[in-house]
């Protein structure tokens, strides 16, 4: 037995499974394709809280935004339309800027970062969510957020006046400060988007690079490592404590395991999604000094104007993953 199904066999001793209970049904939307490793993460999380649950909860996931569309599963789980679903945390920045830190360019690059930021965030987003009577279950990092154009990108400059494809108000400031032009398209969506020059550059990860066949409408990927954005799953806080305890507690251990899970996966697929696309004909570009610095101070200006106007709350979050 290994190490994964004897934590879920424990949890699932714990909570009796010889005990009939009603199985519940749960739909749970998220916003990215099966072929994206979120999507299998909770595929397999889903398949774990049947396993914890002795099949007392069975979750239904609905990928690709086909149930709801991206920008309306926070508020779908808000309003009990759905008990659970998962979206890019950072979409939130407009109600706190707790939300968008993992957007900041050059806040946080790596894993390593990212997890401490993850740690300094999470006590201020749970409570920010339970405002809204919502609970996060877990949260799992995409790779390393790198530049995708049709030529190579040597300075800032290099970006004027480009159609930029953009997920969140983070990356369009970004954009517009480098002098381009961002339209908000949503992954699905993006080989769309090219396809019809609505998009001609674009600013995501190796695994969105992959799973869109970026290779297919451009040519230059520059992994400049400008930051590591999440996406959340939640729950509604009110149908989550209708449960049985035991219930509860196997959507927990599960969720537990996804997110360690999820982080795995996140960092087998920066190096192995970059060799994909290499392997299709992409050239893989090392951002030259003067580019990096041009973005930074891009980065810099941004990191400004937020601590200009952020809560003290979310300053010392800044200040927290700063310090440590
Ligand atoms: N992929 C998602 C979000 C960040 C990422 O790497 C996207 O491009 O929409």
């Amino acid at each position: 037995m290994n190490k994964l199904t004897g934590i879920l066999a424990t949890a699932a001793i714990s909570i009796g499974l010889t005990t009939s209970v009603q199985a519940e049904n749960w739909d749970m939307p998220t916003p990215y394709s099966d072929a994206v490793f979120h999507t299998a993460n909770i595929i397999e999380f889903a398949s774990d809280v049947k396993a914890t649950t002795g099949g007392a909860l069975e979750i239904t996931v609905h990928s690709a935004g086909s149930l709801f569309k991206h920008g309306d599963i926070k508020n779908a789980v808000r309003s009990r339309q759905v008990p659970i679903g998962e979206f890019f945390l950072s979409r939130l920045s407009n109600e706190d800027a707790a939300f968008g830190l993992d957007s900041q360019p050059f806040l946080a690059t790596s894993y390593e970062d990212a997890a401490r930021l993850w740690e300094a965030q999470k006590p201020v987003i749970t409570e920010l969510l339970a405002a809204q009577n919502l609970m996060p279950l877990f949260a799992v990092p995409w790779p390393t957020q790198g530049l995708y154009t049709k030529k190579e990108i040597k300075t800032v400059d290099d970006l004027s006046g480009l159609k930029f494809r953009a997920y969140n108000a983070a990356l369009e400031s970004f954009a517009t400060l480098a002098g381009a032009a961002p339209t908000q398209v949503e992954a699905p969506d993006i080989p769309q988007a090219f396809a019809t020059g609505q998009v001609e550059a674009m600013i995501t990860s190796p695994s969105t690079g992959a799973s869109s066949k970026a290779w297919d409408f451009l040519s230059h990927y520059t992994p400049i490592n400008a930051w590591v954005p999440k996406n959340i799953v939640v729950v509604n806080k009110q149908m989550f404590d209708a449960l049985d305890p035991e219930v509860q507690a196997g959507i927990l251990a599960s969720a537990a395991i996804a997110e360690q899970r999820g982080w795995e996966m996140s960092k087998a697929e920066a190096e192995a999604k970059t060799k994909v696309m290499q392997d299709n004909g992409i050239t893989v570009v090392e951002p030259s000094a003067e580019l990096l610095a041009g973005l930074k101070a891009i980065g810099d200006k941004m990191l400004a104007d937020l601590q200009a106007t952020a809560s003290l709350e979310t300053k010392a979050i800044i200040d927290d993953y700063n310090a440590n």
